[in-house]
């Protein structure tokens, strides 16, 4: 990568100017995002070195041993848009309940709410494989001025504004979209800059990765067993590569570069399916839908589900349009 390739505050300041009646605020809140990965990445990378490994022994809400990486992941993405004076309310997997914020006046009057996963697949830290943070952004649809209210949290995927994650792995990048294609950024840590790598992001034509977790085959609704069992047919252009890191930013960044399909299913352990809808797997069904793909719950686009809980579950399937429509119709055809 050259350095002349354009830094993200670059990109930001030239996109801005697309947006004629942007108030500048949503780049303001992209730059803190950025602000704050790159300060967790930091953190991240250094985490084998320092105490910070092992479970903080609290529990978040999802009844997981948090990690101490995840507290300190959630703190340092609540105070830098705190401190920028730029969201009126956040939502956060570490988070039981959403945390309305007040403006630099002491009112309500900033216009976004970002929901996000701090650090995704924390499981993954102490044995060194990436972990990543996702973030969702809404405008908020309560009144400006007063407190936001669970209404403003509780958005269909499809009132989306930006989403993205941030992916700290044998490099750190930053892939976001603000509903117009989908670009990525890897960080410079020698300079602390990000530069644009993955200009306009897409799935390629065809794949030929699937990522599950076939240690859970037993409790698979029929209909995912059966389409697993066709990725892995010698016929036509199988059988796929079965690829599971058991971190979803790694795996469906993997796949949104080589082509392939994500699945967490609902089975019989989690009915629902273990990913969390609002900040899980809206933004990344944003970001597939914008760079070409799919995102479904095996029945219907996960941007069309109105949420109706903060943590809510959903099944998740998300990739190549291809190969998401054909496990589509194996999920059809064990219903019938
Ligand atoms: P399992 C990490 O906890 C996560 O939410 C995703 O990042 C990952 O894809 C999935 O769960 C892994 O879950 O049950 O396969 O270990």
């Amino acid at each position: 990568m050259t350095q002349h390739n354009k830094t993200l505050g670059e990109f930001i300041i030239n996109k801005q100017a697309e947006f004629k009646y942007s108030s500048g605020e949503l780049s303001r809140l992209i730059n803190s995002i950025r602000l704050a990965g790159k300060i967790v990445n930091h953190e991240v990378n250094k985490a084998g070195l320092v105490d910070i490994l092992g479970s903080a022994g609290a529990e978040n809400i999802q009844g997981e041993t948090q990690q101490k990486l995840d507290i300190y992941a959630n703190e340092v993405f609540i105070k830098t848009l705190i401190n920028r004076e730029i969201v009126c309310g956040i939502a956060s997997e570490e988070e039981d309940d959403f945390i309305s914020i007040k403006g630099g006046n002491k009112k309500n009057d900033n216009k976004y709410v970002v929901l996000m996963d701090p650090l995704d697949g924390s499981s993954n830290i102490d044995v060194n494989v990436s972990v990543g943070t996702i973030f969702s952004i809404y405008r908020r649809v309560t009144p400006a001025g007063t407190p936001v209210t669970l209404e403003d949290f509780l958005q269909p995927g499809n009132q989306q504004v930006a989403a993205g994650y941030i992916v700290y792995g044998t490099s750190t990048m930053i892939v976001y979209s603000t509903g117009h294609g989908v670009n990525g950024f890897t960080l410079n840590p020698a300079i602390g800059t990000y530069y644009l790598s993955h200009p306009n992001m897409k799935f390629p034509e065809k794949g030929h990765i699937y990522s599950v977790n076939e240690g859970n085959y037993v409790h698979f609704p029929q209909g995912v067993k059966s389409y697993i069992k066709y990725c892995q047919t010698e016929e036509d252009d199988r059988p796929y590569t079965s690829r599971y890191i058991g971190s979803l930013v790694s795996d469906f960044h993997r796949n949104m570069i080589k082509g392939g399909i994500y699945i967490y299913p609902n089975t019989s352990k989690n009915p629902d399916g273990k990913l969390r809808l609002l900040y899980e797997c809206n933004p990344m069904a944003f970001l597939a839908e914008r760079a070409g793909g799919k995102a479904s719950n095996g029945f219907k686009r996960i941007l069309d589900i109105k949420p109706t809980e903060l943590h809510q579950r959903v099944p998740f399937f998300c990739g190549n349009e291809e190969m998401v429509e054909k496990a589509e119709e194996f999920m059809a055809q064990a219903e019938n």
